[in-house]
């Protein structure tokens, strides 16, 4: 546990299920009354917001890869320290859409920055905060192109780039969880209940308080 409360993130590719699976859990949590926040990466505080709109909304901008890493650190450095930190000081689950990973699999290694600069750099941003657990959620690319245009909204700046550039992606993560006992990779395949289902199970033996206190093993369908 990071102070307090335990910090929680879901990652993968675009249109793999994160904010859907983001808003099941918080979900599950109200109704068990466990204390916890919801938020987003890039985003989750005003100035990070603002930054989230330069990044994903500006297609006219030539935003080279180096601008890009900044700009999404320059975020997450308000995130810590406006929103993460002060929900692990009171004690709750912090729950992240996205956070570091995203940024070594995408500018990292997906823009080819590399890992260890954009790591250092991430460390800085971060003040040394880490998530408790990661959850990356995995489908292949294709699948998550049809859940995102089964939603019929306009592409942003990034999900603009080619298939070879989210299969980068994809591998990237698929490597990271492997060597880090603190990325656990979920099968994002089945159904919105079936994946809430292996997140549940996952909690409640990776951290029996407070997922325990949470009710109900199986949920509805
Ligand atoms: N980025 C971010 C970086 O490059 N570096 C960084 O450091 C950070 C933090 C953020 C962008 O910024 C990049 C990565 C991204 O390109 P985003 O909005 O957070 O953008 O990310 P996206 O992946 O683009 O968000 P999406 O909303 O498209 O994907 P999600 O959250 O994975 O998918 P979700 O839950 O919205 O679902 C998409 C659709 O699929 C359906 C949903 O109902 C929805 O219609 N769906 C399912 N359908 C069938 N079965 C399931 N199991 C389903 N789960 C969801």
């Amino acid at each position: 546990m990071s102070g307090q409360g335990l910090f929680l993130v879901l990652e993968g590719v675009e249109g793999a299920g994160k904010s859907t699976q983001a808003r099941l859990l918080s979900q599950w949590l109200n109704e068990a009354g466990v204390p916890h926040h919801l938020a987003r990466e890039p985003g989750g505080t005003p100035v990070g917001e603002a930054i989230r709109e330069v990044l994903l909304e500006s297609r006219h901008l030539e935003i080279v890869p180096e601008a890009e890493l900044l700009l999404m650190l320059a975020a997450r450095s308000a995130f810590v320290r406006q929103v993460v930190n002060p929900a692990l000081a009171r004690g709750e689950v912090m729950i992240s859409d996205r956070f570091e990973l995203s940024t070594f699999a995408y500018q990292g290694i997906a823009r080819g920055l590399g890992l260890s600069r954009t790591r250092e750099l991430n460390e800085f941003a971060t003040g040394g905060v880490h998530p408790d657990l990661t959850l990356v959620f995995d489908v292949s690319i294709e699948v998550g192109r049809s859940r995102q245009s089964s939603e019929g909204r306009r592409k942003d700046r990034i999900e603009e780039e080619n298939d070879a550039f989210f299969e980068s992606v994809r591998q990237a993560y698929l490597t990271l969880a492997r060597e880090d006992p603190a990325v656990q990779l979920v099968d994002a395949t089945g159904s919105e209940t079936e994946v809430h289902g292996i997140v549940r199970r996952l909690l409640k033996s990776s951290f029996p308080e407070p997922f325990e206190r949470a009710r109900g093993s199986e949920p509805s369908p």
